[in-house]
C-alpha cells in the first residue's frame, strides 16, 4: 500500500502538474487596469512585475491601461500582484494605490486631477 502511495506522489502527481501547466501556456494569465498614466509608468510598473517572485511576464498597455501578466498561481495571487502595484503608486483594479507612494511619483503619472503643472519630461503630451 505504502509502496503504490509513493509511486502515486512520484509519478503521478508531477505528471499533473505538467500537463495543467503546458494547457495553457505559462502559469495563468491575468489582467489588472491600473492608473497608469504614460510610458514611464508603463517602465516602472514593468520593472515592478519583473521584480516579483511568480510573475514570468507582464505588459502594460498605456492605451487602456491594462496590465496583462503570466504568473506562477503557486508562488504568488493576484491579491498579492495588486499590492505591489499598490506599493508602486498605482490603482490596482478595485484596490487603491498607497498614497505615499503615489505622492512621490513624477507630477506627469499622477492622476490629471493631481497634477500641478504641466511639467516637461513626460511623454503624454500637454493638451
Ligand atoms: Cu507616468
Amino acid at each position: 500500500m505504502k509502496l503504490k502511495l509513493m509511486l502515486f506522489l512520484a509519478f503521478v502527481l508531477p505528471g499533473m502538474m505538467t500537463m495543467a501547466q503546458t494547457s495553457s501556456g505559462k502559469g495563468e494569465e491575468l489582467k489588472i487596469k491600473t492608473s497608469a498614466q504614460c510610458n514611464m509608468c508603463k517602465d516602472r510598473i514593468e520593472k515592478a512585475m519583473a521584480y516579483e517572485k511568480g510573475v514570468y511576464e507582464s505588459t502594460l498597455n498605456v492605451e487602456d491601461k491594462v496590465l496583462t501578466l503570466r504568473y506562477n498561481p503557486k508562488k504568488t495571487t493576484p491579491e498579492k500582484i495588486r499590492t505591489v502595484l499598490n506599493n508602486t503608486g498605482y490603482d490596482a483594479d478595485d484596490t487603491k494605490a498607497d498614497q505615499k507612494a503615489y505622492n512621490k511619483l513624477p507630477d506627469c503619472c499622477k492622476k490629471p486631477e493631481d497634477r500641478h503643472v504641466h511639467s516637461d519630461g513626460c511623454e503624454h503630451g500637454h493638451e
